[in-house]
């Protein structure tokens, strides 16, 4: 195939009868089946807005930004982008106008999507940010974006791009300063999909549940393009809910989710090896599974998850073993490196880490990205001098091989699959009239496996409201950034050097929520 667009790769592996399902949307509280779309449609549809898409001339490289409700209309767009050789850029349904007209400020979309709801809000933004077209997407697959792309051709030749050339832009947080946006190409994201749907043992039998946001990695990349490179079906929730996927598993062979789902699932007395009998694999992966969590699940359906490792600059980067000839999944672990993939652990003098000790992880493979977008300094920053990524993970490589998580040299929080940027927040702490100092921690939560707590410090003579700060995050920020306690104290221990010891603010609340 000479044309390296991703979406060329996907069409072909379209199975030769397209009249069967590609994905069935479903109810995300009782898990009933709502529409099913073939794979003629898929195709069809994604033509459409493609043609829409051509039809503005946008210049080369453009960015399309997304922010909808998830629906199965919302993962045609993303192909269409694809298809039409621009640029993806999609956003977390839960950020706020502030959030929002950063990204579009830095990103400088020549589109913008959004939910009918959020146009009143959204369009000041674009418009300030010389955006060409706003679009509107609703949850039920309508909007102004269908009614345009209804007007074009059902067939569209898929642009041609070369390898290197951008498919998306994916904002992560920055532990200082604002978020920068991770440039992955057609390649980075095809050969990364590829090697998951090998290791992974993906094929056109395989059903998937899809229950995840399609505004990250792993609900828009690993789970999206395991099953539409393997011509396999995905149940499509817009959003999860333990009581749909369950009234489903028994459809189903693949399930992948962050800890805090399958968290959920064992929550639900339902859950059995019977429910779970046709089923093959669970992939866990975002945030750290709990070894009890490991455990649990095996015992109550009989299946050992699957634990994988990875981050928006990189997809996929490590995996357990799915065949048991490569080894067992072992709990605790994120794998092995995956083929194509290098990983190797540094101290902090770049020096290579003997087996089992901690350093810092670095990676380097064709699968990882190739700088922040407009931020060359901060690029050049998160690369060694021999061209390895920084992940800002620490951990270390054991003797069997498999790749141990232990923390993180970067200051964040990971609740429930999304990462919070501690020094976001106290920002918008520090803001506030009569703060004086504020730090925000992780602390273990039952449910989201890490939870935000904020530490804050009045100036003299100020009285803090810890519920109205609270109500004042929330009117500002995405709802899950927002810590789950506020604390006013006097002062933040410090060290010698003056840096606040987050880690004696970490014990102290440790138990706060477990
Ligand atoms: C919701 N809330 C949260 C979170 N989600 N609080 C902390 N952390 C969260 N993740 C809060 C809301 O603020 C709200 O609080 C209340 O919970 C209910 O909100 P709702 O949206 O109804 O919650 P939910 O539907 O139950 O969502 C929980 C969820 C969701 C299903 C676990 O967070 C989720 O889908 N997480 C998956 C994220 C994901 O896909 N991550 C992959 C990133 P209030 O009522 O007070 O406002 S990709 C990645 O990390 C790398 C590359 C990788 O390796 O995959
Ligand atoms: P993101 O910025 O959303 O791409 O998040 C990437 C980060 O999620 C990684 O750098 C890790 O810190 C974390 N992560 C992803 N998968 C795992 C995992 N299986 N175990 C522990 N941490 C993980």
């Amino acid at each position: 195939m000479n044309n390296k667009n991703l979406y060329a790769a996907i069409s072909a592996a379209f199975p030769a009868d397209r009249s069967g399902v590609a994905v069935e949307s479903a109810d995300s509280s009782t898990g009933a089946t709502l529409k099913r779309y073939s794979w003629h449609a898929l195709d069809e549809q994604t033509a459409r807005i493609a043609n829409l898409l051509a039809s503005l001339n946008l210049p080369e490289g453009s960015r399309v930004a997304v922010q909808t409700e998830k629906s199965v209309e919302a993962l045609m767009l993303y192909l269409a982008v694809l298809r039409a050789g621009y640029v993806y850029l999609p956003l977390n349904t839960a950020y706020q106008a502030a959030e929002v007209e950063y990204f579009v400020g830095n990103a400088e979309p020549a589109v913008v999507v959004c939910s009918p709801k959020s146009l009143s809000w959204i369009q000041p933004i674009a418009q300030a940010a010389g955006v060409a077209r706003v679009f509107t997407l609703d949850d039920a697959g309508g909007g102004t974006l269908a009614e345009s792309a209804a007007g074009h051709s059902a067939t569209h030749t898929i642009a041609e791009k070369q390898a290197d050339d951008l498919a998306a832009i994916l904002y992560t947080s920055g532990t200082t300063g604002r978020s920068k946006g991770a440039m992955l190409s057609h390649h980075n994201l095809l050969s990364n999909a590829l090697t998951l749907k090998d290791y992974w043992g993906w094929s056109s039998i395989d059903v998937l549940i899809h229950s995840l946001p399609i505004f990250h990695v792993h609900g828009l990349f690993v789970a999206s393009h395991c099953a539409l490179l393997s011509g396999a079906k995905m149940i499509w929730f817009s959003k999860f809910d333990p009581n749909a996927v369950i009234a489903r598993l028994p459809d189903a062979t693949v399930f992948m989710g962050v800890p805090t789902l399958y968290v959920r699932l064992l929550g639900d007395a339902r859950l059995s090896r019977e429910l779970c009998k046709n089923m093959r694999l669970f992939v866990a992966g975002s945030a750290p599974l709990l070894i009890e969590t490991f455990n649990d699940w095996r015992e109550r359906t009989g299946h050992t998850i699957l634990e994988r490792y990875g981050m928006s600059e990189t997809a996929m980067l490590t995996s357990n073993p799915y065949l048991a000839a490569h080894g067992e999944r072992r709990g605790g672990t994120v794998g092995f490196p995956l083929p194509g993939v290098q990983v190797r652990v540094s101290n902090d003098k770049g020096a290579a880490c003997p087996i089992n000790e901690i350093g810092g992880i670095e990676v380097k493979g064709s699968n990882v990205f190739s700088g922040y977008w407009r931020m060359p300094e901060k690029t050049k920053e998160e690369f060694t001098a021999d061209g390895w990524f920084k992940t800002g993970d620490v951990g270390k490589i054991d003797e069997r091989g498999y790749v141990v998580i232990v923390g993180r040299s970067k200051d964040l929080i990971i609740s429930g699959g999304y990462n919070v940027y501690p020094a976001e927040i106290e920002g918008y702490l520090n803001d506030m009239p009569g703060v004086a100092e504020s730090a925000v921690i992780g602390v273990p939560h039952p449910d989201f496996g890490e939870a935000g707590v904020a530490v804050v410090v009045a100036k003299a003579d100020s009285a803090l409201d810890a519920t109205a700060m609270l109500a004042e995050l929330k009117s500002k920020i995405a709802n899950f950034k927002v810590p789950k306690r506020v604390f006013i104290v006097s002062d933040l221990p410090r060290n010698a050097m003056g840096k606040v010891q987050k880690n004696l603010l970490r014990q102290e609340h440790a138990r706060l929520f477990v």
